[in-house]
């Protein structure tokens, strides 16, 4: 794979056509071992023009989530430096989880084309059609008591916000607690899951579920109210590849926050974000209903509620404004 990878970005960096010859000689391997490597990445889905005299051209990139691509827009010191790549898994988060126990490192990230079983929080189900949006785990190793650890799901919608800023300039809106919507419709959420030993946490999982190409009449009807997609606000396509490599930029940049000043400064930040002080609100926990006035995030994470005058602590739940 590493040949094909130095083929190809010798390709990517040439305009022009390059000759078997040159690539041979650049690389260091023979000409059939050239033309074996051209096949590979036409397999993988890339476009490459030969012409007899001439030599190759890359013409087209796949639609691909493959590591290499989304390290063309991949800012970051470890988070995405190893993305473990499958076409189709249960769920992303399932095998971060069992690769974390085993001493994976921190930063790693798995990511797919297509769940067929990506899970919501509570045991819901999330919706993944292959090749359409953005469906990944990260393993993070945050040096803190679990208590504390929640407000990494405002580390991934801090970011998730960032990125739709970045690629769309829209401004998107963030609901507790883990919801990121476009027109009052969800475009991204994150499920954390942890391990945890003697009253430190060993490691967090953040899946991150991030619509970006899926159409309106690729909704089920599970989801047609209530999701969009970036391509459904922008009507247009948009690169996987590079989203994904701009949402592990602002998530590292972000994670930085959260190690280097702590939780707090992160549950500040996405509250004024949010905009949530002073919102009416009704809550459903548990099947009880909550209503009241948004008072801010505590700093460990939970929601303020002022129920005419006395303030309670909610610490999950469903929102709605
Ligand atoms: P949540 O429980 O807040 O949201 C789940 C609810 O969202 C569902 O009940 C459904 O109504 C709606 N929904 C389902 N699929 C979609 C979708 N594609 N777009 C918008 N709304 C949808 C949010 O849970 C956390 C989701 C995390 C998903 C990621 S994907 C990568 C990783 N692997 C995995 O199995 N889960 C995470």
């Amino acid at each position: 794979m590493d040949r094909t990878k130095e083929i190809l970005s010798f390709l990517r960096n040439n305009i022009g056509y390059v000759s078997g010859d040159d690539i041979a000689h650049k690389i260091g391997i023979s000409r059939t071992a050239v033309w074996k490597h051209i096949n590979n990445l036409e397999r993988m889905g890339y476009d490459i023009t030969a012409i007899q005299g001439k030599g190759y051209r890359l013409t087209g990139i796949p639609d691909k989530l493959y590591p290499w691509e989304i390290e063309q827009s991949l800012n970051t010191r470890f988070i995405g430096k190893k993305i473990i790549y499958r076409d189709t898994i249960e769920s992303t988060n399932t095998l971060a989880f069992s690769l974390a126990l085993k001493g994976e490192q921190e930063g790693t990230c798995v990511i797919a084309e297509k769940q067929v079983g990506g899970r919501g929080r509570l045991g819901r189900r999330w919706v993944s059609p292959k090749g359409k949006n953005l469906y990944m785990s990260i393993i993070l190793r945050p040096e803190v008591a679990p208590q504390y650890v929640y407000p990494v799901t405002f580390v991934s919608s801090l970011a998730a916000w960032d990125t739709i800023k970045i690629v769309t300039g829209k401004e998107s809106t963030l609901k507790w607690p883990n919801d990121v919507l476009m027109r009052g419709r969800k475009i991204c959420g994150t499920l954390l899951e942890l391990s945890t030993e003697a009253d430190m946490v060993k490691f967090v999982i953040i899946g991150i579920g991030f619509n970006i190409n899926m159409k309106e009449n690729e909704l089920d009807d599970e989801i047609r109210q209530r999701a969009t997609s970036l391509s459904i606000e922008m009507k247009k396509e948009y690169e996987r590849a590079s989203v994904c490599g701009v949402l592990l930029t602002n998530l590292e940049k972000y994670y930085g926050v959260f190690k280097e000043k702590g939780g707090q400064d992160i549950c500040r930040m996405w509250e004024e974000r949010s905009g949530i002080k002073g919102k009416h609100m009704e809550i459903i926990q548990n099947d009880v209903r909550y209503e009241g006035i948004g008072e801010g995030i505590d700093t460990d994470g939970a929601l303020l509620l002022n129920m005419e005058g006395s303030i309670i602590r909610i610490i999950s739940g469903d929102v709605s404004l």
